[in-house]
């Protein structure tokens, strides 16, 4: 079998796999002896001029360095200031900088650069996400004729979006470089389809088939998924201690995301605060725990998310909290997987409401841990991708801060049988189509196209 190489901005180091994503390629890697190539994760001022080697793992692991100033351009600036904004919807919080765009054409080569000499002529390559939509390019500009497939995680921009970006017409360039690009929600591909035909001509040949400048592409949906049986080890196992104690009889609802502004967390305080408005009964019967780990601290909007969030949470308290009650309890901390397992199981209802999101895990996850026999509702966004598989969650617009409250307190109210046939619905497709599912289907359609290639070659 040819090796698997996979490209990643971000290289797992640790001893053990941890997180669905590098589970799954893990596995991957394993079984057909592979390479993952990625970011060191700490800029460097004076960056090696070749991939560095992590032996210890059972399978290869090299990784690059960047400098301050390419970390600052390529990551924090075009990948998390323009791409991730505009992706997401938020053209209004993208920083336009032509020093960005350099920066992470200027990386992306540099990759691709230092990839070429450990590559295998029947290697699959396999890049992941958004930071590295152009390495397929520049891999093909240095003659690399390999199988490259790309994985996009988060949502496709409609034409609207792309509009808004500094270069719609080179993103489908890149594209095209690649053999098969997989996207989360069948939403992204319709959105890949119009985008790229409105902004470059890019036609539709096929079901799953684009081409343009006189490259042909496969384009398929491939929803990822989780560890799903591991993860309802995980919870059933969780230890009694890390639960949440309260004083009254409330139940819990949780929400877990990195505080980013696509997830909807001031959203769901605002629906929260509703709810407690309109419906005196509920208070000191529910409790909201939202966990939220800053990330990309050094970009303004999440500085500015961060402080919104503290702002609203402080406010609700200060209106509602009675000595025995604190509705809701904020925390900007991770906490450890099998943590979290335990308070999914915990919940009454689990809260994921983003604006935008490519599919979310965190959707899945609170359906694996439930209690089959009594078992909490997940209140679900309908921009989350995780949707399109998921239709038995309360779906709701995070937008309306009505309808979002109206769910709310309808999962609170919900008899215990329509609970365990909601959730006995949502469970066969978390466990069916899990993240050994989305990495093999994925590789299995990456494999034809080199197929077919090696036929017309
Ligand atoms: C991107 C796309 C897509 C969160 N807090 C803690 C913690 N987490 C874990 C969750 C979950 C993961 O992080 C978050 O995954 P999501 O899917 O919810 O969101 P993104 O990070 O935005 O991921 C997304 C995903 O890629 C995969 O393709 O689904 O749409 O945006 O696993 O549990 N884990 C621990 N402590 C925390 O405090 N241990």
């Amino acid at each position: 079998m040819s090796r698997l190489v996979v490209v990643s901005n971000r290289l797992p180091l640790g001893d053990n796999p941890s997180g669905g994503l590098v589970v799954a390629l893990d596995d991957a890697l394993r079984s057909s002896g592979g390479l993952w190539i990625g970011f060191s994760g700490e800029p460097v001022d004076d960056p090696a001029d070749a991939l560095i080697d992590h032996p210890g793992a059972a399978f290869d692991r090299l990784s690059f360095d960047l400098s301050p100033e390419d970390h600052h351009n390529y990551y924090l600036g075009f990948s998390n200031s323009v791409l991730w904004p505009i992706c997401h919807g938020r053209a209004d919080l993208s920083h336009l900088d032509p020093i960005y765009l350099d920066g992470y054409r200027k990386v992306s080569a540099r990759i691709a650069r230092l990839m070429v000499p450990h590559l295998r002529p029947d290697d699959r390559i396999w890049v992941q996400d958004y930071q590295l939509f152009a390495l397929g390019a520049e891999l093909r500009k240095l003659g690399v004729r390999n199988a490259i497939g790309h994985f996009l995680h988060i949502p496709f921009p409609a034409p609207a979006e792309c509009a808004t970006l500094p270069n719609p017409a080179e993103l489908f360039d890149w594209m095209m470089a690649y053999d098969l690009v997989g996207f989360q929600a069948r939403r992204d591909l319709d959105n890949f389809a119009a985008s790229g035909h409105h902004m470059t001509g890019m036609e539709q040949t096929d079901e799953n088939r684009f081409a343009l400048g006189g490259r042909t592409l496969r384009a398929e949906v491939f929803p990822i998924g989780i560890d799903a049986r591991s993860f309802v080890e995980e919870a059933r196992d969780a230890p009694d201690a890390d639960r949440v104690r309260f004083l009254t009889n409330a139940r819990l609802m949780i929400g877990v995301d990195r505080l980013d502004y696509s997830k909807g967390i001031p959203q769901r305080f605002r629906a929260f605060q509703q709810l407690l408005d309109k419906i005196p009964d509920l208070h000191e019967q529910i409790s909201f725990l939202q966990i939220a780990p800053p990330t990309r601290s050094g970009v303004q909007a999440y500085d500015d998310i961060r402080e919104e969030t503290e702002h609203l949470a402080g406010r609700i308290n200060g209106q509602f909290a009675t000595l025995n009650w604190t509705p809701i309890r904020f925390i900007n901390r991770p906490y450890p997987r099998q943590v979290l397992a335990g308070l999914y199981r915990q919940a009454r209802i689990g809260l994921v409401t983003p604006l935008a999101d490519g599919m979310n895990l965190v959707a899945k996850e609170f359906v694996a841990a439930q209690d089959p026999e009594d078992p909490g509702v997940l209140i679900l966004s309908r921009f989350a991708g995780a949707v399109e598989q998921m239709p038995a969650a309360l779906v709701i617009n995070p937008h309306d801060a009505h309808e979002t409250a109206a769910a709310m307190a309808s999962a609170m109210r919900m008899s215990k049988a329509e609970r365990k046939s909601r959730h006995q619905e949502l469970l066969s497709v978390v466990l069916e189509k899990d993240v050994a599912w989305w990495s093999a289907a994925y590789l299995k359609a990456l494999d034809e196209e080199a197929a077919q290639d090696a036929l017309t070659e």
